[in-house]
């Protein structure tokens, strides 16, 4: 009885709290708040260990972390309730005051976020009485069969349903007002119209993709591009309301930009491949997108910057999220005539919500923790001396260029093959040095230089293929690029913390012997 009655108090009172957080803003619920202030005080190895382990689902795994948790503390909680009633409607108190401080310590917060936690927490502790005071009074205590304590049993069955149908009902309600809050940002990207390029992009080069099977293809499809934030809900900005916001250190004339202002500059289009710091060697953490948007470089002129080599007091511009992510970039990338944009568009659509709408940045060369800030609301001129940015906070490096790197895709590890040739293709990447060679080499033999794809410029990575003839056995494949400079890839091995991983990529495989399936040697006369 206490259990239940525990497990039915906080289900009601999260389905009031969502209720209450859909009413205002999403990102106040109770649970995606403490969600978020685990996300933000968990350490760089803990983090880097999940995203190992969990992938892209890491985040999906930490909501189900904390319901496990509430439950088990909702259990609790019940059976206290039963022995101190007091002390449990206490503890539920307690529970809504942890996640008002959870909610109210989140970037742009106000005092209103507290309201979704506190509200929770009200009703699950008058569900609470109800249904423990309702459960005490159908305990048998010493009463006939049929009398009084048969009715009371009855009676807290009748009330199990109603708060269960209750927080169904309310449950529903806020899932509908979601929906609708999220209304006006939805159909202002549907409104959307990309503008046209004033310098559009040569169409991506015949063989750039050398369509192989296993190998993905050149530009990476909006749906399936990676993607990595500390954003539990999903950012949906309306179009119509956004402002972009820059200011700071040596700029002369302050600019504030709603979407139409900011797109009556002109617009250029751009392939970038995106990498992560936290991709290992051979991870996935890497997609190549045609952008579409304006030149930040140009903005910042526009704003009366000069960069620190002409003498600019700035040399950090940190982008702000309308989630509260900072990102640091160096002034001097961004002004030195590279493709920085603040883009509006990937592979011909509006980003989608998830890739930042409806402005982020994307600078070729740096990793995104550095400067691909999605949702972008402000831009703020500073030093790195002054300032670190979210992730420095958390022992990344403050600046932080792309590695050279090149991955195996096919075969994948582990694979086991048929003897023959075998097309060994991947993908190399060195953002704005391009990639000038690739190599591969089986069991640590001399390297042997792959056919690379047709470039597409510096700043997308290449695929490439090597046509191996391969012998029955296990045997070890590695991989390692050249890039645009002449400097070859480093094959020590690093971690991702605190610039980007180093090492080369290498991948076991099994070639079976001639003859299909039969252990080695048992095909020989
Ligand atoms: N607002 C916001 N922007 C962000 C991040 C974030 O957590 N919040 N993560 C950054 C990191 S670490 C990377 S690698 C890129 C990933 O962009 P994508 O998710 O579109 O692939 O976004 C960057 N921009
Ligand atoms: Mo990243």
């Amino acid at each position: 009885m206490g259990a239940v009655s525990g497990i039915l108090a906080a289900v009601a009172g999260l389905a009031f709290a969502q209720l209450a957080a859909a009413a205002g803003r999403p990102e106040a619920s109770p649970v995606t708040a403490v969600g978020g202030a685990v996300v933000d005080l968990t350490p760089v190895a803990v983090r880097e260990w999940a995203i190992r382990l969990f992938g892209t689902s890491d985040k999906l795994v930490l909501g189900l972390g904390i319901l496990a948790a509430l439950a088990v503390f909702a259990v609790g909680t019940g059976l206290l309730a039963v022995r101190h009633l007091p002390a449990a409607i206490a503890v539920t108190g307690g529970f809504g005051l942890v996640g008002a401080l959870a909610a109210l310590s989140r970037p742009e917060a106000s005092w209103r976020d507290a309201l979704p936690s506190l509200v929770g927490a009200a009703v699950s502790a008058g569900a609470l009485y109800l249904l423990v005071t309702a459960g005490q009074r159908s305990r048998p205590a010493g009463t006939s069969q049929g009398g009084p304590a048969a009715m009371d049993r009855r009676g807290f069955g009748r009330l199990v349903v109603a708060v269960l149908a209750a927080s169904a009902g309310v449950g529903l309600a806020a899932r509908r007002l979601g929906a609708h809050g999220s209304a006006d940002a939805t159909a202002s990207r549907a409104r959307f119209v990309l503008p046209r390029p004033t310098v559009p992009a040569p169409p991506v080069p015949a063989g750039a993709d050398l369509r192989v099977p296993g190998l993905g293809p050149f530009l990476t499809p909006n749906q399936d591009f990676y993607r990595v934030d500390t954003a539990l809900v999903v950012p949906r900005v309306d179009a119509d309301t956004w402002r972009l916001r820059i200011h700071g250190e040596g700029v002369t004339r302050p600019l504030s930009l709603d979407l139409r202002e900011l797109l009556d500059r002109p617009v250029v289009e751009h392939d970038i491949t995106l990498t992560c710091v936290s991709n290992e060697v051979g991870g996935p953490y890497a997609g190549n997108a045609r952008w579409l948007g304006v030149r930040l470089g140009d903005l910042l002129r526009e704003a009366g910057v000069r960069p620190p080599s002409r003498g600019g007091p700035a040399d950090q511009l940190v982008a702000r999220s309308v989630d509260g992510m900072t990102i640091g970039t160096p002034v001097e990338a961004v002004m030195d005539g590279r493709a920085a944009l603040l883009a509006v568009g990937m592979n011909g659509r509006p980003l989608p919500f998830a890739h930042g709408f409806p402005v982020r940045m994307v600078v070729p060369g740096l990793y995104g923790y550095v400067s691909a800030c999605k949702w972008l609301t402000e831009l703020r001129l500073t030093t790195f001396a002054a300032y670190d940015a979210y992730w420095v906070r958390r022992s990344w490096a403050q600046q932080a260029q792309v590695k050279t790197q090149a991955r195996i895709d096919t075969p994948r590890p582990y694979a086991d093959l048929s003897p023959g040739r075998v097309a060994v293709a991947g993908v190399a990447w060195a953002q704005h040095r391009g990639i000038e060679r690739v190599e591969v080499r089986v069991d640590g033999a001399a390297w042997q230089e792959a056919r690379l794809g047709t470039s597409d410029g510096v700043d997308t990575w290449r695929q490439w293929v090597w046509p191996w003839e391969a012998t029955p056995g296990p045997h070890t494949l590695e991989v390692r690029a050249t890039d645009g400079t002449g400097a070859v890839q480093t094959g020590a091995r690093t971690g991702t913390v605190p610039d980007g991983a180093t090492g080369w990529h290498t991948v076991n495989v099994r070639v079976r012997a001639l003859g299909g399936g039969l252990p080695a040697g048992a095909d020989r006369q």
